[in-house]
């Protein structure tokens, strides 16, 4: 059974019941009728394609002067007829979309996406990894695409999901694992055929697909070299890629993780960033294709009484040097955060410091440090925030592109908590418009989830996930500090994890304070790398965010936050309240049973057993450790072990 998640049957009544006319041609097309035709065949409506005829409720049409682009359309019409007209097929497909979506009026005007690719990124192992599993942190079974080392023979799952992607507008996926083993290696060459097969799937969707490649798959197939100065390598890279166009015509390219976390890259070679990058983007670009070369460039083996190295200064001060220097097909992706996706982390001072080169902001939707999709955590809050700019630069004003790790598995409920497919909803969704509000976007979501549910079911879920990332945050790491999670696995609290290992993920807490100084005056500097005025708001104390407070700070226990309340009485209120919080959760999705389909439901209430669980030892293992190393006792008294 494959759960029908945004798309169940019964949300395309309205428009199942209509009498419709497509005109135009070619594969999309032919999707939008089939879907409509299935539509009607279930609710008694009826689809003629082609002009003339009877009036129609319902006209969708292609043309116009090109002012729509190739993804925009427009709806116009009034309480007899609604019209959908798009410049190119894509527009019908979204438009189709947006109609499902609306209730029985749709609003009229003109509709494009803010940016011309939204993608997301799986990180599926081929082989069954020893320690990664199918899919790296992955929390939703095994991959949609491979099952220990072969490819899946059934794809009507896969095309599910083709379906349920193009429903909240993502039109680009790359399929693999960015840390790229030696059998996904050969994705690129001889096992290229299952590439293909899968890219048949989501071209009928309008998505076109991508892979993940090792920057020394020359190597790996043969050669002695992966420099990407050398002639035969670049050749090596012309040639495979004729053969991939020749075999995918609609190929969208690769994506590269290189000198990262023990990926090879171009420092092997004595090479840059840009001339690895390039190399690939000459041989892509006579194709249509891009290079989405990643940012997420540290050093991962840092001696942790080194104060002077700043992991969060990294990817801005490799890859800045090289702005305007790579080629207009090379999509520079950087995650958001200048960590890695804490719950908490300032804008990557990257985004807005390249300003001629295409950035690519990378969003983490499966759960890595959110609650491993165990925790209700609806994380369209926190994008919006980063987008919007709430608390930095506004990621919006500086991204070309949106891509996201995605979250999917082959869990019956797709993404292992139910709850959590609101997050890959949400993110399609915000990619093509920035500017949606979280709350919504969860009524969209469960309005199309839930059909017809009552209006307690949408109330409890606004209560349960509307501030369910700031519940996450206050029981987990305080203050922007990030991390506290349990090494190699992520998920639960250890204050100390990481504190002295070399991946450059600290907390500095001592017996007189906490957080790490990243000021000019006195620290690593990163507070410098921003535009103003967020450079002279994060340096000060006084004016840094509360919610960044300790991510730029090294403060004193007894520091006054801009809220009144000191560092410390901070770090137990929030642990207290969040705890509770979550239990406040557990509560309100009690009294839902009845509402929600009985599989839904259970599997929703086991979860929440487990995040109260997990949110009482964030607070009560965070919260001893500070009483431990300051001395200082809550002021309300409460117990802390
Ligand atoms: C795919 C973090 C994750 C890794 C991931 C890496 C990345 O370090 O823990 O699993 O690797 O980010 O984004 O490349």
């Amino acid at each position: 059974m494959i759960d029908a998640a945004w798309l169940p049957a019964r949300a395309w009544r309205a428009i199942g019941s209509r009498r419709i006319r497509v005109t135009g041609h070619g594969l999309l097309v032919d999707t939008v009728v089939d879907e409509l035709r299935q539509a009607c065949a279930r609710f008694g409506g009826e689809v003629v394609r082609g002009t003339g005829g009877d009036p129609c409720d319902l006209e969708m049409s292609l043309g116009g002067d090109g002012s729509l682009g190739g993804e925009g359309y427009e709806l116009s019409g009034d309480e007899t007829c609604t019209v959908l007209r798009a410049g190119q097929p894509h527009g019908l497909l979204y438009g189709l979309f947006h109609l499902l979506r609306s209730d029985d009026s749709p609003a009229t005007g003109v509709f494009r996406p803010a940016v011309p690719r939204r993608m997301l990124d799986h990180w599926d192992n081929v082989d069954v990894h020893p320690v990664m599993g199918q899919v790296e942190r992955g929390y939703a079974g095994g991959s949609l695409f491979w099952r220990a080392g072969e490819p899946r023979r059934d794809l009507a799952r896969v095309t599910a999901y083709a379906r349920l992607l193009a429903a909240c507008g993502i039109n680009a996926v790359a399929l693999n694992n960015v840390n790229v083993h030696a059998t996904e290696a050969r994705l690129l060459t001889d096992r290229l055929g299952e590439v293909a097969e899968l890219a048949g799937v989501f071209r009928h969707y309008g998505i076109r697909t991508h892979l993940a490649v090792s920057f020394a798959a020359p190597v790996l197939h043969g050669m002695s070299t992966a420099d990407p100065l050398d002639r035969r390598v670049r050749a090596w890279w012309e040639s495979t890629t004729v053969d991939v166009y020749a075999t995918i015509p609609d190929f969208g390219g690769y994506l590269v993780k290189a000198d990262s976390e023990g990926q090879p890259g171009p420092f092997t070679y004595g090479r840059s960033h840009a001339d690895g990058a390039n190399m690939l983007a000459d041989a892509l670009a006579r194709h249509g294709g891009v290079v989405h070369w990643r940012a997420f460039v540290y050093n991962h083996r840092q001696d942790w009484r080194d104060r002077g190295v700043d992991r969060a200064r990294a990817a801005h001060d490799h890859f800045t040097p090289h702005d305007g220097t790579f080629r207009d097909n090379v999509v520079l992706q950087v995650k958001h955060g200048p960590l890695d996706f804490q719950a908490r982390e300032p804008v990557s001072p990257l985004i807005a410091a390249m300003p001629d080169t295409r950035i690519g902001v990378e969003f983490q939707v499966t759960q890595e440090y959110t609650g491993q999709q165990r925790h209700v955590c609806y994380l369209a809050p926190m994008w919006s925030e980063l987008l919007r700019g709430a608390h930095g630069p506004a990621v919006a004003d500086s991204a070309a592109e949106f891509v996201a790790v995605a979250n999917v598995g082959d869990d019956p409920f797709w993404t292992g908590h139910p709850l959590a497919q609101a997050n890959l909803y949400a993110f399609g969704r915000l990619a093509w418009e920035p500017g949606l509000d979280p709350a919504a976007l969860l009524d969209e979501w469960a309005g199309l989830t839930f059909p017809g549910a009552p209006r307690r079911l949408h109330d409890a879920l606004h209560a349960i996930m509307d501030d369910s990332w700031r519940t996450y945050e206050r029981y987990t790491a305080p203050l922007g500090v990030g991390f506290m999670v349990r090494p190699g696995h992520h998920y639960g609290p250890d204050v100390d994890g990481y504190e002295y290992t070399p991946w450059g993920t600290y907390h500095h807490a001592d017996r007189d304070g906490v957080g790490v100084d990243r000021t000019v005056a006195t620290g690593t500097g990163c507070a410098g790398l921003y535009p103003k005025p967020w450079a002279k708001i994060y340096e000060s104390p006084d004016e840094c965010p509360d919610e960044l407070a300790l991510f730029f700070h090294h403060l004193p226990y007894q520091h006054v936050l801009s809220s009144g309340v000191t560092v410390i009485q901070h770090i137990y209120d929030t642990h207290f309240a969040g705890a509770r919080e979550a239990a406040e959760m557990r509560e309100r999705w009690a009294g839902l049973a009845g509402t929600v389909p009985p599989a839904k439901y259970e599997r929703v209430r086991e979860l929440l057993d487990e995040q109260v669980r997990s949110a009482e030892e964030w607070r009560d293992q965070v919260n001893t450790y500070f009483f431990r190393k300051s001395g200082v006792p809550d002021a309300r008294g409460r117990r802390i072990y």
